[in-house]
């Protein structure tokens, strides 16, 4: 049933136990300051369904999900969390849980014809919602693209054709300019390392191709086509922050050996200077194509002047580490480390990487501009059992993610945020439903929302804030 807020559960466990619980940051953190921003997030394939209603125009991970084989168990985002239909009642169940701040992604094909025209209902959608948000409080993080681009762009070669980047500043252009006033903050791109990598070097995301050419050249079109959008939103929106969301990848070396150093610096240098680098020093790292040899995008005059537009926030999103030695040749390789904690998803569990990248980052861009943890979390394979969920792992988890952005701020780096990866389970990518990340369970076959232990003891403690200040 549509925006039905009867179909949320209500947790079994008292939010006030008596004893210390397992979440609350220690008294010094410095997230009891009421300025750290806390808030949760999703993005529009993952949560909305509703794929082929109201004029929304097919997306690469609509044609990359009905390809068998490509997704686990077959699973697509066709009705995904229900969200198109149950947005209401899923904004009441962020509001309720006292979550300041909600991070959302635009379906561009939801939005935008193939002609470049508004597609007004899409707009709507999304006008009312962020409205709503808005009345509630909320604060607003909006993503133009969390990686479901328009197929009819793909068809025309996606983000390989560098006509990819200037439509991309159109749809920017219009969707500013439709919702200006209702967004806190703009961010242009959702982790364009796995949209270029994943998508277009080793074929695990959509469109699926596999070739590592077309990852530095897909790359190079994402980044083009955020420095383009900047502008554009500036003029549209002055009002708001805007930004760009980085995931970025810890590497650490399997011995001290020089190469295996070697080989951990490598791997950063791929996961994270490949973005960092043309964004805030406005030049790609020279060691990127030695570890890639002969993948050197074509890059126009210009272009990296375009990329390195100044930005208000850097949205960071950490999940784990990668153990690394040399390949013997000019790369890395990992290493599995045996004994470590996992999730899910078979991500190790190390929130000093966080923390340490963080610090790093401040010490090598001089113009690092203001950060927000615009996700972090972690996949457990929770059941809900007496109407509860005891997601244990992940309460864990957060504590010792939000100690490690703690220990970063206290080192000087101007963190102002966090944004909980996420907000409900969701369509995980090439691992379809079987993934859970959210703070509140979704059921697939009722669409039955259930507040896990996790999202209790941040609303406790998002409560227990908002009273002493
Ligand atoms: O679910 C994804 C999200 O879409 C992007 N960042 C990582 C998350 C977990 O894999």
């Amino acid at each position: 049933m549509a925006n039905d807020a009867s179909a949320v559960a209500t947790p079994s466990h008292s939010a006030d136990a008596p004893h210390v619980d397992p979440f609350t940051p220690s008294s010094d953190s410095s997230l009891w300051r009421k300025n750290f921003l806390l808030g949760a997030a999703t993005a529009s394939y993952q949560i909305e369904g509703a794929v082929d209603e109201d004029g929304r125009l097919p997306s690469i991970w609509d044609t990359f999900s009905a390809t068998p084989g490509k997704v686990l168990a077959g699973d697509t985002g066709t009705v995904a969390c229900d969200h198109y239909h149950r947005w209401e009642a899923d904004v009441d169940l962020l509001a309720g849980l006292g979550l300041e701040a909600y991070r959302l992604s635009i379906a561009w094909p939801r939005v935008m014809d193939a002609a470049g025209q508004p597609n007004r209902k899409g707009l709507d959608f999304y006008k009312r919602l962020l409205g709503r948000l808005k009345e509630m409080g909320i604060q607003t993080y909006v993503t133009l693209y969390h990686w479901d681009l328009p197929q009819h762009l793909e068809d025309r070669g996606g983000w390989l054709n560098r006509d990819t980047a200037y439509r991309f500043a159109d749809y920017a252009d219009l969707v500013s300019r439709e919702l200006t006033g209702s967004v806190d903050a703009w961010a242009t791109l959702n982790e364009p390392w796995c949209s270029a990598y994943l998508g277009y070097g080793n074929g695990h995301h959509a469109p699926g191709l596999a070739n590592g050419r077309f990852a530095t050249q897909a790359m190079h079109h994402l980044l083009l086509a955020h420095g383009l959008a900047i502008p554009v939103l500036r003029a549209n929106d002055p009002a708001s922050q805007k930004g760009i969301v980085a995931n970025i990848g810890r590497g650490t070396p399997n011995s001290d050996s020089a190469a295996d150093q070697r080989a951990a610096h490598l791997f950063e240098v791929q996961h994270n200077a490949w973005i960092l680098d043309p964004l805030l020093k406005g030049a790609y790292p020279n060691e990127l194509f030695d570890l890639w040899p002969g993948t050197e995008p074509l890059v126009l005059d210009g272009d990296l002047q375009t990329i390195a537009a100044p930005i208000d926030f850097l949205g960071i999103n950490y999940y784990f580490r990668t153990n690394v030695e040399s390949d013997g040749a000019h790369g890395f390789r990992e290493v599995p480390l045996e004994g470590v904690e996992r999730t899910q998803m078979g991500w190790e569990v190390h929130p000093d990487g966080l923390r340490d990248l963080l610090v790093g980052f401040k010490g090598t861009y001089r113009n690092l501009p203001p950060i927000y943890i615009t996700e972090n979390g972690m996949a457990s394979d929770d059941k809900v059992v007496d109407g509860g969920v005891d997601d244990t792992q992940r309460i864990s988890f957060l504590k010792r993610h939000l100690a490690a952005v703690d220990q970063a701020i206290k080192a000087g780096v101007d963190i102002r945020g966090y944004f909980l990866w996420s907000l409900m389970d969701n369509f995980e990518w090439a691992f379809g439903y079987e993934r859970r990340f959210g703070i509140v369970h979704v059921d697939y076959g009722t669409q039955k929302r259930t507040i896990k232990r996790s999202a209790e003891l941040v609303s406790k403690f998002l409560k227990e804030r908002k009273e002493k200040s």
